[in-house]
Formats: C-alpha cells, sequence, structure tokens
C-alpha cells in the first residue's frame, strides 16, 4: 500500500515512488512499536494538525547567489530543478517525499548562526548570510545517492568543509567532526512528536571522521541551482558528502562541533544494523532489505519511470576517496 494523503487525478511523485520504499521505512518505524494506523494518515491524529495547516504561507524566497559557476560537462545530466526540490528527505517537515515542499513555510532560515565549537582553539559563531553575502561561492556538481537506490545529479554552490574548520584551529584531539540540525519544533514541526518524524529522537545528527571531513570533495552547501538554498534542501547551510549515502548530507545545520570520540548519528541510532557510521556508498554490500548493486536516476520523467543504472563503488568517487578506506574491511564498517 502507497502512503497517500491527498487524492488526485494526477499521480505525483510520491503517488508512484515504489512501494518497496515505503515498506521499508515502515518496518524500521513497525520495530519502534508505532502503529500503522497513524503513519498511513497523520492527519487525522490531533496533534499532527501542524503539518495540514496554512497552505498559503508563502516559503522563504529564494535568491541569486554571487557564484563561480562550474563548467557543465559534457553528457552529464542534471536532475532537472523542479524534482530536485520537490522530491525531497528532510524528515522534520514531513516523511513523503513531497511534504517537505508543502511544509518548507515553517523553516525561516534567515538570520541564521552556525557555531563551529569543541575541541578547537579558536571556536566562533557564523553568522551565514553575512558569509554568503561576502563569499564568491563556488559551484559543484555532485551526484547524490540515497540509501533508498534513487539518485540525482545536482548543482551545489558553497564552500569547502574544510576551509571553515580550518579558520577554528582544530586541537590534536580533533579525531571526529558531529553535526547537528536545528532543533525548534515550531520551525520544523516533524520534531513535535515522534510519529510526525518519523520515530526519529530529533535534533537529526550526523559525523564525520576528520580525514574524511577535511576531504576536499566534503562540501558545505548553501545554494543549488545558482540560488540560495530552498528550506526544502536544507537551508541555509547543509552538508554535502557526495561519496556517501545521502543520510549522511544534514540538512539545516547549526553547529560543528569536533569531538575525540566517534559521535553519534541519526540513522545509526535508529537500526544499527541497517545504517553504520560510514555509510559509503558501495554496490557491493547490500542493504540488509534490498540491493545497492543499481540505482534510479530521477531525471525529466521523474522517479516514474526511471531507467535503473549501475551504483558506482564510492558513488563514483573512488579516486579521491577510496585511500581514506585502505585497511579497513568495507563490509564490516558499512
Ligand atoms: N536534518 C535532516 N537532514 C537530512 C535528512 C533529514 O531527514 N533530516 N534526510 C537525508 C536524506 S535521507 C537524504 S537522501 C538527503 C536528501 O537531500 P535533498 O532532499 O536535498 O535531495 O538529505 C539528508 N539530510
Ligand atoms: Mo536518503
Amino acid at each position: 500500500m502507497l502512503i497517500k494523503r491527498r487524492s488526485s487525478h494526477h499521480p505525483t511523485e510520491q503517488d508512484v515512488t515504489p512501494e518497496a520504499v515505503y515498506q521499508d521505512r515502515r518496518l524500521i518505524l513497525k520495530g519502534l512499536g508505532l502503529g500503522a494506523a497513524t503513519l498511513a494518515f497523520p492527519a487525522q491524529a490531533g496533534v499532527l494538525d501542524l503539518f495540514s495547516a496554512d497552505k498559503s504561507a508563502p516559503a522563504a524566497s529564494t535568491r541569486p547567489l554571487n557564484i563561480r559557476a562550474a563548467a557543465r560537462p559534457e553528457g552529464v545530466i542534471l536532475t532537472p530543478e523542479e524534482k530536485a526540490t520537490t522530491h525531497n528527505n528532510f524528515y522534520e517537515l514531513g516523511t513523503d517525499k513531497g511534504d517537505p515542499a508543502r511544509n518548507a513555510h515553517y523553516l525561516k532560515p534567515e538570520p541564521w548562526q552556525l557555531r563551529v565549537e569543541g575541541e578547537v582553539a579558536k571556536p566562533f559563531t557564523l553568522d551565514v548570510w553575512d558569509l554568503l553575502n561576502k563569499t564568491e561561492l563556488e559551484e559543484r556538481i555532485y551526484r547524490l545517492r540515497c540509501v533508498e537506490a534513487w539518485s540525482m545529479v545536482l548543482p551545489w554552490s558553497g564552500i569547502s568543509l574544510a576551509e571553515l574548520i580550518r579558520r577554528a584551529e582544530p586541537t590534536s584531539r580533533a579525531k571526529f567532526v558531529a553535526f547537528e540540525t536545528l532543533y525548534d519544533p515550531e520551525q520544523l514541526p516533524g520534531q513535535a512528536s515522534r510519529s510526525l518524524g518519523g520515530g526519529i529522537d530529533y535534533p537529526y545528527v550526523e559525523g564525520l571522521r576528520i580525514d574524511e571531513a577535511m576531504n576536499p570533495l566534503s562540501f558545505l552547501a548553501m545554494g543549488l541551482y545558482g540560488k540560495t538554498l530552498p528550506a526544502q534542501n536544507g537551508a541555509p547551510i547543509r552538508l554535502v558528502v557526495p561519496w556517501k549515502y545521502g543520510f549522511k548530507s544534514i540538512k539545516s545545520i547549526v553547529s560543528i562541533r569536533l569531538v575525540e570520540e566517534m559521535p553519534p548519528t541519526t540513522w545509526n541510532l535508529l537500526a544499527s544494523n541497517e545504517y553504520g557510521f560510514y555509510a559509503n556508498v558501495n554496490p557491493e554490500v547490500d542493504h540488509p532489505r534490498w540491493s545497492q548493486a543499481s540505482e534510479r536516476f530521477i531525471g525529466e520523467g521523474g522517479i516514474f519511470g526511471a531507467k535503473r543504472q549501475p551504483t558506482l563503488m564510492f558513488n563514483g568517487y573512488a579516486d579521491e576517496v577510496a585511500s581514506l578506506y585502505q585497511g579497513m574491511d568495507l563490509r564490516q564498517w558499512y
């Protein structure tokens, strides 16, 4: 059964998202003892009118950015902007693929402060919009591979994560980097109840080993398609780690903390047998409940009718990152 909240004569992307994907998520939620009925029809439970309210409220508008545009390599097909901004995973704004765009207006990305703290000589608080206004951002075209076996190719704009971390001068005890999404149930109503937010204990948290964070590919995006980030894509600043499954790329971050021990991460906390800390894209290591050997690329046709294409080791970034995992058993360290 598909989860449907609106009836419509025109199938929307979430109506045709492969059944298995929703079943996968629900299996996890069932394990947590959440009733299937609440999940299938969240709008009927009293606390959940948070999401049914005010459809007319406009979402924060996006605006053009000052960027150093990347060359569009020949033969590379970008996911259409309209797909990238309406097919999202951002459970704090709802668990259906179309929810984050519909609920985008709850999140107020301006002003926004991001702390860089922990094991550093010079902790600081960054005014994100000040940085945005003063900096010529770099554009990067990256593949994004969701653990649910769909993928996109997206033009992000932002700065390298290493650049920001270096400014704080990490100490020798800084072995990992912990990231945290904003916690504010008024702006992110999925945080107001466990069923509404997909059973996750918020805030959403993620982490990288320090050498992964300092790798030149690790990116802090403040833009998409040459404009400021839409709320549903993680405004105003989010992580992008292209060789890892999409859930590592944490949205709307307020804290970057350098730490000594491996930090807890949201999907690992939810189902440690299914989601590890590393979450490197690996076509040879299947998810316990589905194959990771191939993926549906979301192009003009959306996920509906998308052809499967082979998934690449480290999502195609092996030359840049394989050396980070030398000597590690990639089956064990999933
Ligand atoms: N805070 C937060 N960050 C998140 C998520 C989320 O639910 N909450 N979903 C993740 C998942 S599963 C994916 S695939 C990507 C999706 O990014 P996109 O919607 O911009 O394509 O965001 C990741 N970051
Ligand atoms: Mo994902």
